[in-house]
């Protein structure tokens, strides 16, 4: 697949603020991994229901409230579809991957992990896959365990199987590193921790809008990814869990929706998966998220990926060609992001004069600390793309780079 298949001059045009100037220069738009422009589909679709359908859900007889469930949970069905889960029960909405983790470390964590017992986690993870399984480490007397990585950012394959045994009760893993685009063997990982009995949660938080995911292909417990970053809205997620998992957790919130009947003895729960969505939930989110996936869908996420993949080598060429710039992160498996470091002047320098020439990049640690202290840098300067980006861009971007040294000599 080529580049001359994929249209991205239509598909900018779905993006209303890809049209904008920053300072009287045209846009650049390279912080997607922190979250993705939005398509004009998904602003119609959050204006639709507050404009013609705004009511809660599941708990109206009058038409609005039947109008909105519906929505609701014809996206849940989208949800499922594009990952493939095997029953809308086993999607349960979130507020985001960190939300989804959380519960997952408070539930099945909680059960599992005791004195002694031991978490997996990778020197990749971002914080919200880190911070969660310390706070449970620390109310359990359980204990974290992190596969360490090479040079090039790719797991220690070896290290994680001789992290796992006995005392393993759960490993959780990032799909795809948002700091250093590394793409994870997910599909490996979940075996070797399931011919153990071990459980695996995948944050994928970074993968789904960059490749195709199959849970029940991966074989993975569970799959957390956050709307915004799928050109969905903020505050909208997506915890997948198997059947089995889900019912055998305690509920994470107590409260409205969640429950079958309550007595000030005894509370029965809902069924899956309203058991784990107390209270009112994020409705025009999620309705604005199945909008989103219809959009990836109509794009076609494989075709997408393969242009992506084109500008990453693109990209990757174009830097290494930049005397005194260093990538960090060059697995050979990765995807849509470009980190690096400039001798001798700061990210947050160089994201200033980048955002003076209409260049948005993120500039810091990227809430991945650990992996800095890893790669012994302070922080990293972060291009990452979407399907909507051009090499025209990351031309942009280079000269950008250029314009920094020149301002910084
Ligand atoms: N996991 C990964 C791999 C992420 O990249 C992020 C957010 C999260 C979890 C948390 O997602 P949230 O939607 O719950 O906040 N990553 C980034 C980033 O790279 N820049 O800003 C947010």
């Amino acid at each position: 697949m080529t580049s001359m298949s994929f249209d991205v001059e239509a598909v900018r045009r779905d993006f209303p603020i890809l049209s904008r100037e920053i300072g009287g220069k045209p846009l650049v738009y390279l912080d997607s991994a922190a979250t993705s422009q939005k398509p004009q589909v998904v602003i119609d679709a959050l204006s639709a229901y507050y404009s013609g359908m705004n009511a809660n859900i599941h708990r109206g007889v009058h038409t609005l409230s039947q109008e909105a469930t519906e929505a609701y949970e014809g996206a849940r069905g989208k949800v499922r579809q594009l990952i493939n889960a095997a029953e809308d029960a086993e999607i349960v909405f979130t507020r985001g991957t960190t939300e989804g983790i959380n519960l997952v470390a408070q539930t099945l964590g909680a059960q599992r992990l005791g004195q002694g017992g031991e978490v997996v986690i990778s020197n990749m993870e971002h914080h919200s896959n880190v911070v969660p399984w310390q706070i449970l480490c620390e109310q359990t007397g359980g204990r974290l365990r992190v596969v360490p990585i090479n040079d090039d950012g790719e797991l220690l394959m070896d290290e994680y199987e001789s992290l796992l045994g006995p005392q393993t009760a759960l490993v959780s893993i990032v799909h795809m590193s948002n700091a250093l685009g590394t793409i994870n063997p997910v599909k490996d990982i979940v075996a070797m921790a399931h011919s153990r009995g071990i459980p695996v949660l995948l944050d994928g938080a970074q993968a789904t809008p960059h490749l195709p995911v199959d849970v029940r292909e991966l074989d993975c417990d569970f799959y957390a990814f956050s709307g915004h970053k799928l050109f969905g809205p903020t505050g909208i997620g997506v915890l997948y869990g198997k059947r089995e998992w889900l019912e055998s957790m305690p509920p994470y919130q107590g409260g409205g929706e969640q429950i079958k009947s309550v007595t000030f003895e005894k509370t029965i729960y809902n069924d899956l998966p309203y058991k784990f969505e107390a209270g009112t939930p994020h409705i025009a989110g999620v309705i604005g998220l199945g909008a989103a996936i219809d959009y990836v869908n109509g794009v076609g996420l494989e075709r997408a990926a393969a242009y992506e993949h084109e500008l990453l080598e693109y990209g990757t060429e174009q830097l290494q060609a930049i005397e005194g710039l260093r990538l960090i992160g060059t697995a050979r498996e990765k995807a849509g992001v470009l980190s690096f470091v400039l001798d001798g002047i700061h990210p947050h320098d160089i994201g200033t004069v980048l955002d003076t020439q209409g260049i948005a990049i993120r500039t810091g640690h990227h809430c991945t600390q650990p992996l800095m202290q890893r790669f012994q840098v302070p922080a990293t300067a972060r291009a990452s793309f979407a399907f909507y980006n051009t090499r025209g861009e990351i031309d942009a971007l280079v000269e950008g780079i250029h314009k920094t040294f020149e301002v910084f000599s």
